[in-house]
C-alpha cells in the first residue's frame, strides 16, 4: 500500500486533517484510533505526525488514518467533563505561548500559573504574552508581573496595534501553541504576525469575558514555524499530579522549599515549612502563594470529588 506521511492540522467528528507536502487530506479516523476509549480520550490529536493511505480515485484528498508516531511532547489537562481522563490538546511542541489580558490581569493570573505548572510538568517550554497593552499602560502591569520576572520571559504585545515587541523571531522552525483564556486575543496575535492568516476573532461581553470563538485547535504556518491555535481554556486541571507534587514546578520556590522539614510538604500547615517562612519574609509573594492555595484547594476538591 502506498502510505504517506504528514501532520495532523484539525480533527472534526471522525476526521483527522493531514497536511502532507502541499496538499491536505481528510482521513478517516478509525478503528482503535476512535474517540472515547480507555484512558486517553483523544488518541490523535493536532500536532500528531501520522502515516495513512490515500483513498484511489478520491474526488477529494480523502485518506485513512494508518498510525500515530511517538510524540516528542504533548501539553495535556485532565478531561474537563470526564477528569480521571488525560485530554491532550497538542502533540509535538517545543513552545507553550501563555496569553493573558492586560486587562483582566489580576484574575487571569491563576490560569496563568496553572499552565505554568503544567508547561514545567509536562517538559514544555513557556513564554508569557501580555496582550491588549493599549488598554492599560505597562507600568500599571509592573507589579503584578514582577513575581514572574526570575519564572518566564514575559512579552508585552498590542494586536490591536500591531506592537509585537520581539514576538515573531521566536516561532521561527519551530511548532507552538497558544493557549489562555478565552477572549484575551490568541487568535488576533496570530492573525498580526501573519497577515492574511483570517483566523476567526470573537468579541468580549461587558464582563470582559470572551465568547470561546475558537472551537477546535487547529495548526496553521506562522512566522516561518507552524503555530496551534486552541479554544479559551476555563478549567485547566491537571492529570495524575499529587498535591504535594504542584509546588514542584514553581520554579523559583526551589531554594526555599529545600529548607522544608518534609519533602512531601504541601506549603500549607506543616511545620517547619521553607515555603512559609520565605512568604513571611518577603522573598516569595503573597500574591503567587496565595494563588498556589487557591490551586492547591481546588485539585483537592477535585480529587475528592474521584475518589471512592
Ligand atoms: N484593545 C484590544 N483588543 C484586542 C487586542 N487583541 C484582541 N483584541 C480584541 O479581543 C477580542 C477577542 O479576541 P480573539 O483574538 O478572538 O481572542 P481569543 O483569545 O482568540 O479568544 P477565544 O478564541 O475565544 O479563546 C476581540 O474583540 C479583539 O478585537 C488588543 O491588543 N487590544
Ligand atoms: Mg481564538
Ligand atoms: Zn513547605
Amino acid at each position: 500500500m502506498n502510505h504517506l506521511t504528514g501532520t495532523v492540522v484539525r480533527l472534526h467528528g471522525h476526521h483527522a486533517w493531514v497536511r502532507s507536502d502541499s496538499a491536505e487530506y481528510m482521513c478517516a479516523v478509525r478503528g482503535k484510533f476512535k474517540q472515547g476509549k480507555r484512558r486517553e480520550r483523544s488518541p490523535v490529536v493536532v500536532g500528531d505526525r501520522v502515516t495513512f493511505t490515500p483513498v484511489p480515485e478520491s474526488a477529494e484528498n480523502e485518506g485513512l488514518l494508518q498510525s500515530i508516531e511517538e510524540r516528542h511532547s504533548e501539553l495535556y489537562r485532565a478531561h474537563p467533563r470526564f477528569p480521571r481522563q488525560r485530554q491532550v490538546l497538542a502533540a509535538n511542541i517545543d513552545l507553550l505561548v501563555i496569553v493573558a489580558g492586560a486587562d483582566r490581569l489580576a484574575e487571569q493570573l491563576e490560569t496563568v500559573d496553572r499552565l505554568l505548572i503544567s508547561a514545567y510538568s509536562q517538559g514544555l517550554t513557556p513564554l508569557l504574552v501580555i496582550n491588549k497593552t493599549d488598554l492599560v499602560p505597562r507600568e500599571q502591569l509592573q507589579p503584578l508581573l514582577a513575581e514572574y520576572a526570575p519564572v518566564i520571559e514575559i512579552e508585552y504585545v498590542s494586536a490591536e496595534r500591531g506592537e509585537l515587541g520581539t514576538l515573531k523571531p521566536r516561532f521561527e522552525n519551530k511548532t507552538a501553541v497558544f493557549a489562555g483564556p478565552s477572549g484575551v486575543g490568541k487568535s488576533s496575535i496570530m492573525n498580526a504576525l501573519e497577515p492574511g492568516l483570517g483566523l476567526r476573532i470573537g468579541h468580549v461581553d461587558k464582563e470582559g469575558e470572551g465568547r470561546h470563538t475558537t472551537t477546535h485547535a487547529s495548526l496553521v504556518p506562522m512566522a516561518g514555524g507552524l503555530v496551534i491555535d486552541t479554544p479559551g481554556v476555563r478549567d485547566f486541571g491537571f492529570w495524575n499530579l499529587e498535591l504535594h507534587e504542584i509546588s514542584l514546578y514553581y520554579p523559583d520556590w526551589q531554594s526555599a522549599r529545600e529548607q522544608c522539614r518534609f519533602n512531601t510538604c504541601t506549603h500549607r500547615v506543616e511545620p517547619g515549612c521553607g515555603v512559609k517562612a520565605a512568604v513571611e519574609a518577603g522573598t516569595i509573594s503573597q500574591g503567587r502563594y496565595g494563588r498556589y492555595l487557591t490551586i492547591l484547594r481546588e485539585t483537592w476538591n477535585e480529587q475528592q470529588r474521584l475518589s471512592p
